[in-house]
């Protein structure tokens, strides 16, 4: 007998709704489920291959303790005896704890990692987040306070999109979460709206926008500074809200005229000071970076200076605009401003960012002997040897750890470095809310879903954290929930909820959580999906400031850096992700692999012509930490003097069990990228403008 059941893809940031057929424990169909009112519908080949992850053979069903199969009590045995020891003879910092993308995504990790981090009392924490979207923080943290204040395009009612270093027709959005996100900027253009595209590369998005703008990889903070600089020098500032330190950011724009960038950038002063014209005459406007933004030198420059644009032009926290969502679970309010810095990494001295050390410094940490040093790491849901800069310094600096335990439900690059391995159920067993997403949602919006099928006696992901938590803490799971729980009931004042909830659990947290939230609803309310409406305008909500700081302190001083730094005359690197692709996790999943979803290098048919190389000829690219070889493929979407290459391959590795044959193993981009230069007021890796030399191979 088959059923049907539905629940929230957990695969990226969409959220879209899927149907499963069942039949008893195994998923044999996938579609989208109509009945979703955000996503009505839409998935992506990466949702459709949602049972196929879930039955994989490849998943580990048991714990592994030094490669063999044993009993989850003996696993955690092992865990507790271990750690307990390295912090017994090194101290509570020799114990690093790494979170990973599907960390953000999962209840688990977003419920339970302040458990871990806490009861070990570590200050070596390190997590995907500076492989990714921490200038964003940054940023938000202080020109609102609020690390989390990161507004969002409001995607179905803006009339021109400025959408630089994003390419949501792959990725399907960040930061930013759209199901459909292709169809809604159709949207845009039907009605009447604009897309422009700031990337190196002419990407399907850029394809799908009015224009696409070349841009040299890593000269985002300069173009942006000189459309700054053209509002205010044009007098097309018009900004809604009270702000300080108008005045400084004027001074320092002024020296990024639209001519003066133009041989950094390689976008014509006309096309940049255009395009500023346009944003402040649009009615409604939205300038949205990701990615491409983030992960590069300035990052963190580059992304205070489209909040600047969204501010200036009147954009901010407005129908059309950028905006706040409002989720509908509560986190309780952050009372006082944010910053960075509270302390400072061992070796390189580089500042802390939301409690977390930049994963460029990971290696280092672990390599570098003294008082602090990492001896035992844990790791869950990541997989830093292929994902993090300089990955390949990672793993050989795993082989030094006296102790190593991953939560994942994969024996890959990473935890077969592991002493222990605790595998999660798959999805379909776990249940799910994005308490992360839900906060960058184009709509206010949200849905829960229960498993849909009986774990037996496997332990949930909450448990197996919350045990690491326990092993140190010496308390069980429940007792954990309900310190918790008792202790989030007083700080809301609401000790009398208690009674309405149920058993100390992951799912009783969330109920709570919802029941605290702005919309008056229980968790049970959320299954099958609630639309609460278009966001609305609540600044004043969001602002832990007196106003916004449109010009921080911080960020002005991190412009001399830009003022020293050097464009290279050689090739750099840029990433390339491609629809059928997660990060380095879902290569051995049939049906994802092959058409484009392929590890090549490409470059512009002018540069390879120039340089001997052949279409599918093997080259050698190389940088300061590394080289590697990987079949050539020219393609004129590409800037000239730029190179892409995909990030989370290179599975050829030993001890991993993946099931990739080796001819589809590729190579891996982070063998490229360099772990000693980051985005330094972030501590953001730089995966974006890596300086690299190709060669012919023979
Ligand atoms: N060169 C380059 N490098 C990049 C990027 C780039 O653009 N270019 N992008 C960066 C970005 S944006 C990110 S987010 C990082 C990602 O960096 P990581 O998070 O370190 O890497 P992933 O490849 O996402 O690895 C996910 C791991 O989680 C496991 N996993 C899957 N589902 C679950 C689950 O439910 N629970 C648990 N516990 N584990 C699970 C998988 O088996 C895998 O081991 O990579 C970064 N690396
Ligand atoms: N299919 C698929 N979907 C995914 C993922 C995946 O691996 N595969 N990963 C998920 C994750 S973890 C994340 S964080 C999101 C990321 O979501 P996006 O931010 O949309 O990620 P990308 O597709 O890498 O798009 C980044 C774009 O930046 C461009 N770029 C590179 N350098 C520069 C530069 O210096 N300046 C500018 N302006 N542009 C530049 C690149 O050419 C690329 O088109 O995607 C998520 N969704
Ligand atoms: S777009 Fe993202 S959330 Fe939607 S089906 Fe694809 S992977 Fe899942
Ligand atoms: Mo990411």
């Amino acid at each position: 007998m088959s059923r049907i059941a539905t629940r929230t893809c957990p695969l990226c940031e969409a959220l879209c709704g899927l149907e499963l057929t069942l039949e008893g424990d195994k998923v044999t169909k996938v579609r989208g489920d109509r009945n979703d009112p955000f996503s009505k519908g839409f998935i992506c080949p990466k949702g459709a291959s949602f049972g196929k992850l879930d039955n994989d053979p490849h998943r580990l069903a048991a714990p592994l303790v030094d490669g063999a199969e044993a009993t989850w009590e003996e696993a955690f045995q092992e865990v507790g005896r271990s750690l307990r020891r390295v912090i017994d003879t090194y101290g509570k910092d020799a114990v690093g704890v790494y979170y990973g993308n599907p960390s953000a995504h999962s209840v688990a990790g977003s419920l339970y990692g302040t458990a871990v981090i806490k009861g070990i009392g570590t200050r070596n924490v390190f997590s995907a987040s500076t492989s990714d979207q921490m200038p964003k923080h940054v940023a938000a943290g202080y020109v609102f306070g609020d690390p989390l204040a990161i507004p969002v395009p409001d995607l179905d009612r803006t009339g021109y999109l400025l959408m630089l270093g994003a390419n949501p027709l792959e990725s399907n959005g960040s930061l930013c979460s759209a199901p459909n996100f292709p169809g809604r900027l159709k949207a845009i253009r039907a009605r009447g709206g604009r897309i422009t595209v700031i990337d190196p590369r002419r990407t399907r998005t850029a394809e799908l926008a009015d224009e696409h703008v070349p841009i040299r990889p890593g000269g985002d903070a300069w173009f942006l500074f000189s459309l700054v600089d053209t509002l205010l020098g044009d007098g097309l500032a018009e900004p809604r809200h009270e702000v300080a330190n108008l005045d400084r950011l004027r001074h320092l724009a002024a020296e990024f005229t639209a001519e003066a960038t133009e041989p950094l950038t390689g976008i014509p002063a006309a096309t940049t000071r255009r395009i500023a014209r346009e944003l402040a005459a649009a009615e409604t406007a939205a300038v949205y970076g990701r990615i491409g933004t983030c992960t590069q030198e300035f990052g963190t420059l580059a992304s205070w200076l489209i909040d600047v644009l969204n501010i200036l032009t009147g954009n901010l926290d407005r129908p059309g605009g950028v905006m706040f969502p409002k989720a509908a679970h509560s986190f309780g309010r952050r009372s006082r401003p944010y910053r960075t810095g509270r302390w400072h990494s061992r070796v390189r001295g580089l500042p802390e960012a939301n409690g977390e050390l930049p994963v460029a410094a990971l290696a280092e940490e672990i390599e570098t002997e003294g008082e602090g040093q990492i001896k035992a790491l844990i790791t869950i849901g990541g997989n830093p040897v292929l994902s993090a800069p300089g990955g390949d310094r990672i793993g050989r600096a795993l082989e030094n750890l006296e102790f190593m335990v991953s939560v994942d439900p994969y024996l890959n690059e990473t935890t077969a470095h592991a002493n222990v391995v605790l595998p999660p159920p798959p999805h379909t067993r776990s249940p799910h809310y994005d308490v992360a997403l839900l906060s960058f949602a184009v709509q206010n919006y949200a849905r829960y879903s229960p498993p849909v099928v009986d774990r037996g006696d496997r332990p949930a992901e909450s448990e197996i954290i919350a045990r690491i938590a326990g092993e140190i803490l010496g308390v069980t799971p429940e007792q954990l929930d309900e310190t918790v729980i008792q202790s989030t009931l007083k700080k809301a004042g609401r000790e009398d909820l208690r009674a309405e909830l149920g058993p100390p659990n992951a799912e009783t947290r969330l109920d709570m959580m919802v029941r605290l939230g702005p919309y008056g609803v229980t968790l049970d309310d959320l299954v099958g999906g609630r639309l609460i409406g278009p966001l609305e305008p609540r600044l004043a909500e969001v602002l832990v400031l007196d106003r916004i700081d449109i010009c921080p302190d911080l960020f002005a001083a991190d412009v001399d850096r830009m003022r020293a730094s050097r464009t290279s005359d050689g090739f750099v690197l840029i990433g390339r992700r491609h629809l059928r692709s997660n990060n380095s996790w879902m290569h051995q999943i049939d049906g994802l692999t092959g058409g484009t979803n392929t590890c090549t290098l490409r470059l512009h048919p002018d540069d390879a012509a120039d340089l001997g190389i052949a279409a599918g000829s093997l080259v050698t690219v190389a940088s300061r930490t590394g080289s590697l070889e990987v079949e050539a493929e020219p393609n004129d979407e590409i800037m000239r003097g730029v190179v892409s290459l995909p990030h989370g391959w290179g599975h050829a590795r030993p001890g991993t069990r993946l099931g990739i044959p080796a001819g589809r193993a590729g190579v891996s981009a982070n063998t490229l990228t360099d772990e000693s230069t980051i985005d330094v007021l972030s501590g953001n890796a730089v995966f974006n403008g890596v300086p690299v030399t190709v060669t012919p191979v023979g």
